[in-house]
């Protein structure tokens, strides 16, 4: 409790339900230096409300969302990929907050269109191949410009990824294969590259890392969180496919019966804010973000000079989809060494 340390305050704040008013319960899925901040930010405004925050993929935020369903121990869910955040609204897992999104871009608010406001759009990214030019040079190999190229044999051992069941980059990765190339040839492609990756693992951005630090070659991710690692002087070069590639808009959602909606909705009417999204840069987040007036750092990858699939956000967010697609990437591509 915050300002309030007397037992007889804390028993005025309860609700019928037992939560206590001023906290706020969120689950966060952006990069845990974003979240922080957000949330320093946020209590910096509110100073009477604690924001407890934990750091989950988005996967594995929507597998706590559908075991947590009828008494749900989360508020709100800020970041991650779309995707799952679509798919939590098809299933009536959260609800519309009723905010106002007028501010928002056209792919933000149509994310909220989707999924009749429950899921609403906060910034978009793409996705891409990063090298480490050290260890390719070192090793005489040469640098991927396409996915084709990573199934080639001289990247046997080199590539990183994360597995699409727990990460929305790799789902986000799934599902831009099946588009670009159809479901049977995305699985026969991702199998084949299956047979030169090292590891996958659980966390979107931690291949990137790998790569950054020089465990690994090659990484596939978000382009925006390859640019955070080169920024910082770590010999990452970033390629767009040359067949085409997917992107994120990633999400922020109100979790049907969350225990504080105001607090809920609260925080939402922040994160769309322009003043608090011109903020993610500060924590090395470079999405492109979703309000109009908010200012896109100039490290942001510009998303119009990459060729960009038309993501179908509303099949490739809905259950039936996600579902499908997990179940034949498991039987079809696979991870030998799942982490737990
Ligand atoms: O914040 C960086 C970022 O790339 O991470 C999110 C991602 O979905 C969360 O990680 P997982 O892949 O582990 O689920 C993206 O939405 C975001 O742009």
């Amino acid at each position: 409790m915050k300002k309030l340390g007397i037992v007889s305050s804390l028993a005025l704040l309860l609700p019928a339900t037992g939560a206590i008013a001023d906290e706020i319960s969120l689950v966060c899925s952006a990069e845990p230096e974003w979240c922080e901040l957000m949330v320093a930010a946020f209590e910096a405004e509110n100073p009477d409300t604690d924001v407890l925050m934990v750091r989950k993929s988005t996967g594995e935020t929507l597998a706590q969302v559908r075991a947590e369903a009828g008494n749900p121990k989360i508020d709100v869910w800020w970041g991650g990929t779309g995707d799952p955040h679509l798919i939590a609204a098809e299933e009536g897992l959260t609800e519309s907050s009723g905010v106002d999104t007028s501010e928002l871009l056209g792919w933000a608010q149509n994310m909220a269109k989707i999924s009749e406001g429950r899921a609403i759009g906060i910034y978009a990214g793409a996705l891409g191949i990063a090298y480490n030019s050290d260890i390719l040079s070192k090793k005489g190999i040469e640098p991927p410009q396409c996915w084709a190229d990573l199934e080639d044999s001289r990247f046997a051992g080199e590539i990183q990824v994360a597995n699409p069941n727990s990460s929305g980059t790799a789902y986000t990765e799934l599902a831009t294969f099946a588009q670009l190339f159809g479901e049977d040839d995305a699985m026969i492609k991702l199998a084949s590259i299956g047979k030169n990756i090292n590891t996958y693992t659980k966390s979107g951005s931690a291949p990137s890392r790998a790569a950054a630090r020089g465990e690994t070659g090659v990484s596939i991710g978000f382009m925006h969180d390859m640019v955070n690692l080169a920024s910082q002087g770590f010999p990452l070069k970033i390629v767009a496919p040359c067949e085409g590639t997917g992107y994120e808009v990633g999400a922020v959602s109100m979790i049907k019966g969350a225990r504080n909606p105001e607090g809920a909705k609260q925080w939402i009417e922040f994160a769309l804010r322009a003043d608090i999204q011109s903020r993610a840069p500060e924590s090395g987040s470079f999405q492109v973000p979703s309000n109009s007036n908010a200012e896109v750092a100039p490290e942001s990858p510009t998303l119009a000079s990459i060729k960009l699939i038309d993501y179908d956000f509303a099949t490739y967010g809905s259950s039936e989809t996600r579902a499908r697609l997990l179940a034949r990437w498991d039987a079809e591509v696979g991870d030998p060494n799942p982490q737990q």
